[in-house]
């Protein structure tokens, strides 16, 4: 198992799946630099009611700068961000009413994955789940909902996480077992309301991941080291790029993919943010 973490290829920007972003295609143009302030009526013509898409990345590509340039460039959006600072501070010890303490289980996982792991995919995956079924604030009357973007999603929860927790040997094989029976079990009875109709992968090289997690310096992350983000990368890669990784739901094996090459400084660099938010409008509105 494995894979091939850190191939040196070069990461390019292509589109994946059935449904291609067509940067000439009517109702898209192409940008130089994002505008900030866009007019109204083009605001109202951006994205297509209930098209969720979610943003997929390993961990330390830069997501969270990501969604604030798209929270900048289509305020109309609807941007959910991960739970982390609940995963980081779980209420804990007293009773499920009245918890005494908390546990920053994020840490426990990193300290000792096997022990943790399998409690932590359980509880992020859950808070992913509340927090993506939590209905979108309503806007004026007679307005299309807005699309909607999810930092990462069940999918790379499953596919990604989990699934690479369980190749490295901290979960074990019954826990992996029980864990996907339960993933099957509730994205099942939720159908529509879990889908997604695409999905953003952020990709970069590891390497420029690692850079990118030492710089933010997360207290938690310390001890990652290489390997483990050439697995997620590599895991990402059969996912999103290759499309080898067998994903037990129709809908989000067949969604569209739109690969993003972040490994460039896009935080600082204006004219990669216009090309970057062109491809993701471009794609938003094919979808
Ligand atoms: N994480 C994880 N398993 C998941 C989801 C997230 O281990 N299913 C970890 C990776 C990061 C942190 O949680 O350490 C989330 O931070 P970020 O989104 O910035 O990568
Ligand atoms: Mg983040």
């Amino acid at each position: 198992h494995g894979g091939h973490p850190g191939s040196p290829h070069i990461p390019r920007i292509q589109d994946m799946g059935d449904t291609q972003a067509h940067p000439t295609s009517p109702g898209s143009r192409t940008w130089g630099t994002p505008r900030l302030t866009p007019h109204p009526q083009e605001l109202e013509r951006r994205g297509h009611p209930g098209s969720p898409c979610s943003l997929s990345a390993p961990t330390a590509v830069g997501k969270s700068t990501f969604l604030k340039l798209l929270g900048a460039t289509f305020p109309r959006w609807h941007l959910v961000t991960e739970p982390v600072a609940q995963w980081r501070k779980v209420p804990a010890g007293g009773t499920a009413q009245a918890p005494v303490g908390s546990a920053n289980l994020l840490q426990m996982m990193y300290q000792e994955p096997a022990r943790w792991s399998y409690t932590f995919q359980t509880f992020s995956c859950i808070s992913r789940l509340k927090a993506m079924l939590e209905p979108p604030d309503e806007g004026p009357p007679e307005t299309p909902p807005p699309v909607r973007v999810f930092e990462r999603s069940v999918f790379s929860d499953r596919y990604v996480f989990a699934k690479n927790l369980f190749e490295a040997g901290h979960l074990q094989p019954l826990e992996w077992a029980i864990y996907q029976d339960w993933h099957d079990f509730l994205l099942r009875h939720l159908g529509p309301r879990a889908a997604l109709h695409g999905f953003l992968y952020l990709q970069a090289r590891p390497q420029t991941c690692l850079e990118r997690l030492r710089r933010r310096a997360r207290q938690e992350e310390g001890g990652i080291q290489l390997g483990y983000l050439q697995q997620l990368h590599a895991q990402h890669e059969h996912w999103l790029v290759d499309r080898t990784t067998e994903i037990h739901f129709a809908e989000a094996q067949r969604a569209p993919v739109l690969v993003l090459d972040v490994d460039k400084d896009f935080e600082h660099d204006v004219a990669v943010q216009g090309v970057l938010m062109a491809q993701v409008e471009a794609f938003v509105t094919s979808l």
